[in-house]
């Protein structure tokens, strides 16, 4: 079974690209320790603070973080990251090539609950110039060199795009090693499946609303065909369900907050999880286009996203643009 460097080394990718991954590799592990120890390491619970985001942090979503974003400045191919829990940029080496987005810890309300949690990665060209700053993040989504996570669930497993399609990888517990389990994934462009926390119905937009009702309705409704519902309330598992059976994951636009366009973040969420899926012949969209053309304005800034499988994400979009709102 093939190794993760040695299946980087045979499709030609550059070295310090490959330094980059295996450090993101190594600060993963580092992470699976802590959550593995679980309430005998004294991580879990509320690290009592408020993030950028203005969201209770967690202690573990520190201490990943803190792992990650140390790791990643310290290699010498990172010119700066990005993170949600960091509220600006943070330069590394002056002479990186790549700039990296990342959520260390998505879905950390899952872990006083022992379910799943991941990191989630965007590794983006960093500048020719020496200065780098937070404009230099603003790039669409289809400018990203490589995106990925790690899902830590019952297996360790590291799913990631190159724009070569989408691997996945199992970690050997005993070796540490990222073993390749799945060389080429692809979507099912059709699925009886979708995600979605149906306790904000009530806010979504009438062409939101209309959809979901749709699938709902099932056999007896216009459809006709019923639906399964699945919310992990960690993006990077359902993702990493969509990618095994198909489905559709949407996180709309609500009314809660007007100004707010979603709950999800567009640079360290929405487009590496948005390269994986069209990767691997799925669709990711907003409500109005293919999320990896969005030009970002700010690097926290949030995007309603609806992704998937490619013909119930097409199904999805058209319910907008029939029914603008
Ligand atoms: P946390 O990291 O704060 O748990 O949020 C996870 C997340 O950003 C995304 O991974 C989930 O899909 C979504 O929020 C769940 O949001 P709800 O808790 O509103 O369902």
């Amino acid at each position: 079974m093939q190794q993760l460097t040695q299946q980087l080394q045979d499709n030609n990718t550059p070295a310090d690209l490959i330094q980059l991954i295996l450090s993101i590799c190594r600060a993963c592990k580092e992470i699976t320790t802590q959550l593995q120890g679980g309430a005998m390491t004294g991580v879990l619970g509320s690290a009592g603070a408020e993030n950028v985001q203005g969201e209770t942090q967690k202690k573990l979503d520190v201490v990943s973080n803190d792992i990650l974003k140390q790791t990643l400045i310290a290699s010498g191919s990172v010119r700066a990251v990005a993170s949600e829990e960091e509220e600006t940029i943070v330069a590394g080496n002056d002479e990186g090539h790549y700039l990296v987005a990342f959520d260390p810890l998505d879905g950390s309300s899952n872990i006083d609950i022992n379910s799943m949690v991941g990191t989630i990665f965007s590794i983006m060209p960093a500048p020719a110039s020496a200065a780098v700053s937070e404009q230099d993040f603003l790039q669409p989504g289809r400018q990203q060199v490589a995106a990925g996570y790690v899902l830590y669930g019952p297996s360790v497993m590291l799913v990631l795009s190159l724009g070569d399609g989408v691997q996945m990888y199992t970690l050997d517990q005993q070796t540490g090693e990222f073993i390749l389990t799945v060389d080429r994934v692809q979507i099912d462009t059709e699925t009886r499946e979708f995600a979605i926390n149906m306790s904000n119905q009530r806010f979504w937009a009438p062409p939101m609303q209309a959809y979901i009702d749709d699938l709902l309705a099932g056999s007896d409704g216009p459809r006709e065909k019923n639906f399964n519902m699945r919310w992990v309330a960690a993006m990077v598992a359902d993702v990493h369900r969509i990618l095994c059976r198909g489905g559709l994951f949407t996180y709309p636009w609500d009314k809660r907050d007007p100004d707010k366009p979603g709950k999800l973040r567009l640079m360290y969420e929405a487009n590496p999880m948005g390269m994986l899926i069209e990767q691997a012949g799925g669709a990711a969209y907003t409500d109005s286009g293919p999320i990896l053309d969005i030009q970002p304005e700010k690097i926290h800034q949030r995007v309603p996203v609806i992704l998937g499988s490619i013909n119930e994400v097409n199904t999805c979009v058209a319910y907008h643009q029939q029914r603008p709102f």
